[in-house]
């Protein structure tokens, strides 16, 4: 085993560095305030769950007019509020620490202003019935603006934090010009820079079609131009939920499981392949007509090739696991396995989701498959396969990072340790229970997105075992939900007071960056955006050149 020690730190001066109250409690409300909206977005979650086996409890739920407003609340706060509020805390951190630096503090409460605002505009108006487009607000689907308003502002709560990052690093070059940016800044800055470009499609699609046409400025919508410019950036979205996870994978898990990071290298180029390979939104477009073959191939084959820095991922952190477990006396091919701290909840809770991960992902090349595609598209296939990445990849692995960073952010030790174990198994169980369920059901033909507890039509046999499996499962994971959302309360509320507060849990590294040489090419963030830039436009150019202008001609439907 290489023993080379890190010529580069992971974070700039690892001793004494403080964060300002004032930055300290933005950063906390900024996860808080993600994680609320995750515990009402699960209320649905469960309902949601019922329902595929028949049973409707949504009808009964204050103010829920139909499945579809339900259905959007549980995705606008899950997959937009949730992640986005969550990373803007964590990454501001991360950031703030591998410099050395402290972020600009208007930013800080700005971005999460901007976070409450956003929410206050789309969660008021979904609530009051008038926004049902479900979070994928394809036009003719049409919401009240508010709704478009509120996405606007919730994006752009992320893009402020994303500057104040960039302020942060451009000071920091300034005071240590030639010097690799240490490798915790870098990937938590890549992962903005890499979500910079990728919202730019939905930021068009919304601020020139949609919130205008909402606003009665247009006369029609263009479903399809909507629709591309919506899956430019929804394809992607999906790593800007998870990349602020793998910055835990790669740089604290190691070390909360006594192993190192293997190599700093490795690492750096997992997530410039993130920026790089940008240009894939049409492999959720392959039924639709008017994209023709040409781009559908293109997003297919740049697809496959994302997955390589994910098995990148899946080599850096099973070796770190391995090192911290042989370490911890574990023998043999998996004996390792067993030894690494499952009595730690933040470990056992992000190494559960790691291996939901793993079905989470071939199921994702499955769908990327334009022949698979065909079977299991607009079934509960997929959600099957998206509860295992964003519902446990990101959700558990948050669940996870909790628990060590708000004992770090509060100065409150963690309440109730068990039960935090406890709530890590049980999500666990639960997403491969629903898993199977949805996956099996959609294999069968069964229809997500669909109120199944009221259809006037009889299912397929097959449907009722798998509905039933995502009910159980969907209820074991609804209670685990509650109890990590208890754990969380009673630690603000009640964990016992320690100063002074421990550091960042942060690895060391097997294979340093090299100060000098090529290596440095790794850093020039720029090359790698300028790079992403022209794939997009090889990719998007043709379709952009060929569609435009839009074709404004499709009325309204609000039929919620
Ligand atoms: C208690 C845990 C949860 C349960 C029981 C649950 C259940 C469900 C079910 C049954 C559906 C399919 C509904 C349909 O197609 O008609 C669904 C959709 C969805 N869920 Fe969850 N979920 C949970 C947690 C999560 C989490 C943690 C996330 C993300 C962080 C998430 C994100 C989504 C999204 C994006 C959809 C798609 C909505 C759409 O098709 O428009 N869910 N959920
Ligand atoms: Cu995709």
């Amino acid at each position: 085993m290489p023993t080379a020690e890190a010529t580069v730190t992971i974070v700039e001066n690892p001793s004494g560095y403080s964060l300002p109250d004032s930055h300290r409690r933005y950063i906390l409300w900024s996860i808080l305030f993600g994680f609320a909206a995750l515990a009402v977005g699960v209320f649905q979650g469960f309902a949601q769950g019922l329902n595929y086996a028949g049973i409707n409890i949504f009808s009964n739920f204050p103010g829920m007019r139909t499945y579809y407003q339900g259905l959007t609340l549980h995705a606008v706060l899950n997959v937009f509020v949730f992640p986005f509020a969550a990373a803007n805390g964590w990454l501001a951190l991360t950031v703030a620490r591998s410099l050395g630096r402290n972020l600009n503090g208007f930013l800080l409460a700005l971005s999460f202003w901007l976070m409450v605002a956003g929410s206050l505009f789309a969660g008021y108006i979904i609530v009051v019935g008038k926004a049902s487009v479900l979070y994928t607000f394809y036009p003719p689907l049409r919401a009240e603006w508010p709704f478009y308003f509120g996405v606007v502002l919730l994006v752009l709560s992320t893009w402020t934090i994303s500057v104040a990052q960039l302020v942060a690093l451009a000071g920091w070059k300034k005071e240590h010009p030639g010097e690799r940016i240490p490798l915790l800044a870098f990937v938590s800055i890549a992962t903005y820079v890499m979500w910079d470009i990728a919202s730019m499609g939905a930021a068009l699609e919304v601020l020139f079609l949609l919130l205008p046409w909402s606003l009665n400025l247009l006369p029609g919508s263009d479903p399809l131009l909507s629709r591309v410019l919506f899956w430019f950036t929804g394809h992607q979205i999906v790593y800007y939920w998870l990349l602020p996870l793998y910055v835990s994978w790669y740089t604290m898990i190691p070390r909360q499981v006594g192993g190192k990071l293997f190599s700093d290298t490795l690492a750096r180029i997992a997530f410039i392949l993130f920026i790089v390979l940008m240009p894939v939104g049409f492999h959720h477009q392959y039924v639709d007509p008017g994209v023709a073959g040409y781009f559908k191939w293109a997003a297919g084959i740049l697809t496959f090739a994302i997955f390589f820095p994910s098995l990148l991922t899946a080599f850096s952190v099973m070796y770190a696991l391995e090192m911290g477990g042989r370490a911890r006396g574990g023998k043999g091919m998996l004996g390792w396995f067993w030894r690494i701290p499952w009595g730690d909840p933040s470990v056992s809770a992000q190494v559960l989701a790691m291996i939901t991960f793993l079905p989470g992902g071939i199921t994702g090349l499955m769908n990327a498959s334009v022949d698979m595609n065909l079977l299991i598209h607009n079934t509960t296939f997929v959600p099957g396969h998206f509860h295992m990445t964003v519902g446990s990849a990101v959700a558990l692995s948050y669940f996870g990072l909790a628990y060590w960073l708000i004992p770090y952010l509060t100065g409150r030790e963690l309440w109730g340790k068990r039960l935090a174990l406890l709530q890590s198994w049980l999500y666990f169980v639960g997403v491969l229970i629903f898993a199977r369920g949805e996956i099996s059901g959609g294999l069968l033909g069964m229809p997500r997105r669909t109120a199944i507890s009221m259809i006037n039509y009889a299912p397929l046999p097959g449907w009722k075992l798998a509905g039933a499996l995502t009910a159980v499962g969907g209820s074991l994971m609804f209670v685990a939900a509650v109890l990590f959302f208890v754990v969380l309360a009673m630690t603000l509320l009640a964990g016992r007071k320690t100063r002074p507060v421990v550091d960042l849990p942060f690895t060391s590294t097997v294979l340093g960056a090299a100060p000098s040489g090529n290596q440095l090419i790794l850093d020039k963030i720029s090359y790698w955006v300028l790079l992403s830039l022209t794939l997009v436009a090889l990719v998007y150019g043709p379709f952009l050149l060929t569609h435009i202008p839009p074709t404004l001609s499709a009325p309204p439907f609000m039929g919620y």
